[in-house]
């Protein structure tokens, strides 16, 4: 496939102004008529992308194009307009939505017709200018089966519906607002509608609507709460008000990614939607709440501005990621006080580093805004979402909230109604503050996680601590505009209030310092004895931060840091060393040993009673493992996995009372309810069901048992779940699973859950089931299905990504069963299979041999000739 480049972005010579889109709805054979009225904005011909379309006629102004007006294109047609300065453009198409796999497009899934338009997705649909720059209005109208497709869905407002001869009916929605293509959508089938009527803040009565299959409404309840919740937030918070009289979600079960933000129709994965006690858990409430919340921001900051180019993506997709963990952050703490605020800071760092940090040292590095792509899917990525989140947090930390806030008003002020740029946003930024952000705008451009490297040295005679703080950037780039939050610790535990050198009067005891050079040396005075330094608070910016800290300072922030997320971060840290150096010796063939100051400091946090318990459970939740191999050269996943047994049992065996009381103290009584508190304590004790199950403890496992297969809610039932999966204690690992499949093989988003707990399974003993058996095994199960990306993730993704050291299997098996699903899905769904593609980027990390072992199939792979595009990108990329 073709290289796009940024540098080469060039407004097109036409435009529509709106376009009427008349759709006769049929599985097989829908028929697209489509109406534009062009204008021109420059010389040369109307450009029209086009992917996979019958096209049964084209005119413009009533008359057929003559054959040589009309050139087919590698990406649809062009067709020389003359001298006009405007045409009406009409061309009918037929597609079939039942053939289509991708999901991209309008597509059959449960029996209704779905569409998915970003990136790319309208020119599967019919012959349009399909780029983000190209904003019209629209009118659609729905024709179909009543029997089949009763309800009748698109943007904007319905303004006429009715009966047709022969069974058949319409609705006719047109949208107010011009948008671009990637934000049409259309809905048809049999569904049923949770509604809410709400008033604005300026009082205009909107009507809320969550339309899912049947059976489901009791599911819908806090999907809706989640949106009438983000409404009030979003007025409050940035003065943005809902713009049309209705906004609708629709929850579908095919769908490659989470859900879509379609001008007042979001389509929804449908586990984004559907909850209720007995079949989400706790993380599935936060996680449907904040996607909510996501797709209802993007109606201003995505819709209303959206972006010129897709380089430009993170615009809309960092931006509205800020929102979202703003939004989120802002409820727990108002139900759950600024603990909760802060575990979900720690939870959107630890998918950061989890996620973002090792894309960014692989060979898909990219900056937060790309220079060049292949497949625009494979753009949507943790650095243009996660870390383009960061680089507008640090933009909030810099100019604080009422600046940031002054910045946005300027922002809709100069470019409501425009497809812009990210250079247009940090602008407004720039000029709402009177600050200069030339230096900032580095953060676009530049790729790879910068390092920040930190070294203090303390004069007792001068009472001065001296700090240096050197930017390392991984391809050498200029220094970055870096806003460093900082602390000191005195020797009892309390923060020094902090005077730099020069200063009259002791400042506050965090300070925000912004870096701007490679090197930054502060002076701070007055300090009477050497002080621990606690750096980067908050995280204030998406950085490494190298810091040489022993055994003891690490322990002395675990107790005494002031900044809650620090005080996480110095547990990790702690964890990170100690991990690594027992993986040293599980490669050597040594039995590891946890040494006696980790498990001193680890029970500190877990008896500190003064600790929320949703706290408690973040900083004992060890490093995810995809983070620790980061930290390894080479990445050896087999060792690791030994290394985080023997000290999940040691953890489990040598605070297995602890853990049992807490199990007692934590219960929550009464009803399920979806509270941050609440949450906190069920996680709490689920991690401890985790450890006591790993050590065997025979209270714990009996009591997991019990719950596993009980007839409480589903955070209970699966945390018991994970923990006996997670176990030796097979047997009754077994029966849970039973118990679990007997109760839910119906319902498929549970299922899900069912097998993304096998696929991630871990092997105790050496003798026990490997999970490729038992993966292969599940893909004949009657609830698992290869065109559904939901199974796809659960069974596969979580066997690839979430089971390193069964994946990385010795004699290379996870590698050829690796290969041959990718063969498999290429076919079917190209932006499924390059996502899973994905799991082998990193391979240059790992042991020799398993490095040949990877290297074989990704090379098999790569000589294929019929590998989509986007798979081919990632591969070659893997490749280098
Ligand atoms: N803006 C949405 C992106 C999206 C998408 C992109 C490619 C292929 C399928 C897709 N489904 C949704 C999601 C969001 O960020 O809100
Ligand atoms: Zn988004």
């Amino acid at each position: 496939a073709p290289t796009i480049r940024r540098i080469d972005y060039q407004p097109l010579a036409w435009t529509v102004q709106s376009v009427d889109l008349h759709f006769t709805l049929d599985a097989k054979a829908t028929v697209v008529r489509n109406r534009m009225h062009c204008e021109r904005r420059g010389a040369g011909p109307l450009v029209l992308m086009a992917e996979g379309l019958t096209r049964v006629s084209l005119t413009v102004d009533g008359v057929e194009v003559a054959e040589t007006a009309l050139r087919e294109t590698d990406t649809g047609l062009e067709i020389d307009l003359g001298e006009r300065d405007t045409a009406l453009v009409e061309v009918v198409t037929q597609i079939n939505p039942s053939a289509n796999t991708e999901l991209s497009g309008l597509y059959h899934s449960g029996g209704g017709l779905y569409t998915q338009c970003e990136a790319e997705g309208f020119r599967r649909i019919t012959c349009f200018p399909d780029r983000p720059d190209v904003m019209a209005r629209f009118t659609v109208t729905l024709e179909a089966d009543m029997a089949a497709f009763p309800v009748l869905l698109s943007n904007g407002n319905l303004v006429d519906s009715g009966d047709l001869d022969g069974g058949r009916h319409f609705a006719i929605w047109e949208d107010p607002f011009p948008k671009p293509s990637y934000l049409f959508a259309l809905v048809a089938g049999d569904l049923v509608v949770l509604e809410r009527t709400e008033k604005t803040r300026s009082g205009r009565e909107v009507l809320l609507q969550v339309w899912v299959e049947d059976g489901n409404l009791d599911r819908a309840d806090h999907a809706m709460d989640s949106l009438v919740h983000s409404m009030r937030w979003d007025e409050k918070t940035f003065g943005l008000e809902l713009d049309l009289d209705r906004y609708m979600i629709v929850a579908v079960s095919d769908f490659n990614m989470g859900a879509m933000e379609n001008k007042g129709l979001n389509i929804f994965n449908a586990k984004f939607v559907l909850a209720k006690p007995d079949t989400a858990t706790d993380v599935d409430y936060e996680h449907i709440e904040s996607v909510v919340a996501h797709e209802y921001f993007h109606n201003w900051t995505g819709n209303r501005v959206t972006c010129q180019d897709w380089f430009q993506l993170t615009l809309k997709e960092g931006l509205t990621v800020f929102r979202d963990q703003q939004f989120s952050a802002d409820m727990l703490a108002a139900a759950g006080g600024e603990s909760a605020r802060a575990v979900k800071r720690i939870e959107d760092v630890r998918m950061l580093r989890t996620a973002q940090f090792p894309e960014d040292a692989g060979p898909m590095a990219h900056p937060i805004r790309p220079d060049q792509y292949q497949a625009i899917d494979n753009f949507y990525t943790a650095t243009v979402y996660e870390k383009g989140a960061e680089v507008i947090r640090m933009l909030h930390t810099l100019l604080g909230a009422e600046g940031f806030r002054n910045g946005m008003d300027l922002y809709f002020s100069y470019h409501d109604g425009q497809a812009v740029t990210c250079d247009d946003f940090v602008e407004a930024m720039s000029e709402a503050n009177g600050v200069d952000l030339d230096q900032f705008m580095r953060w676009y451009s530049q790729r790879g996680t910068p390092r920040l490297l930190a070294e203090g040295r303390y004069d007792a005679a001068a009472r001065q601590y001296t700090l240096t703080l050197t930017q390392q950037r991984p391809d050498g780039d200029e220094a970055l505009h870096m806003p460093v939050a900082l602390g000191l610790i005195g020797p009892k535990g309390a923060d020094l209030p902090l005077t730099l050198a020069g200063e009259t009067s002791a400042g506050a005891t965090t300070r925000l310092i912004e870096l701007k050079d490679t090197s930054t040396t502060l002076v701070f005075e007055g300090i009477d004895a050497e002080p621990v330094p606690s750096l980067l608070r908050g995280f204030s910016a998406p950085v490494i931060l190298e810091l040489t800290e022993d055994d003891r300072r690490l322990a002395f922030r675990m107790a005494h840091d002031s900044d809650p997320f620090n005080r996480w971060d110095a547990a990790q840290r702690f964890m990170v060393r100690v991990i690594l150096a027992m993986t040293a010796d599980a490669a050597k063939g040594v039995l590891p040993q946890v040494p006696d100051a980790f498990m001193t400091a680890f029970g500190a946090l877990l008896h500190n009673e003064k600790l929320d318990p949703a706290y408690r459970a973040v900083a004992l939740t060890l490093p995810a493992e995809a983070y620790l191999l980061e930290q390894m050269t080479p990445a050896d996943p087999v060792a690791l996995r030994r290394a985080l047994i023997v000290l999940m049992r040691s953890i489990g065996e040598r605070l297995g009372d602890s853990w049992l009381g807490l199990d007692a103290r934590l219960s929550v009584a009464g009803e399920y309810r979806y509270h941050p508190t609440d949450a906190g304590r069920r996680a709490l004790r689920n991690l401890g069901q985790r450890y006591l199950c790993a050590a065997g403890v025979a209270k714990g496992v009996e009591r997991a048992l019990a719950r596993a297969t009980g007839e409480g809610h589903m955070t209970d039932r699966f945390g018991a779940l994970a923990a006996l999966v997670h176990s030796p204690a097979s047997a009754e690992a077994a029966t849970a699973l039973a118990d679990f499949e007997r109760r839910f093989a119906k319902d498929a988003l549970v299922m899900d859950k069912w097998f993304a707990i096998q696929a991630g399974a871990w092997r105790w003993i050496d003798s026990a089931e490997p999970a490729l058996a038992r993966i292969e095994a599940l893909m004949s199960h009657p609830a698992f299905s290869l065109s559904n990306p939901n199974k796809i993730y659960a069974l596969f993704g979580a066997y690839f990504r979430a089971n390193p050291a069964e994946f990385h299997r010795a004699d290379g098996a996870g590698y050829r069963f690796w290969a041959d699903r990718i063969r498999d899905l290429n076919k079917r769904n190209p932006q499924v299979a390059s996502r899973m593609a994905r799991v082998l980027e990193n391979w240059r990390r790992l042991t020799p041999a398993q490095q040949a072992l990877a290297r074989e199939q990704i090379e098999a792979l790569v000589g294929e000739k019929d590998l989509s595009p986007d798979v081919r990108e990632v591969l070659e990329k893997a490749l280098g």
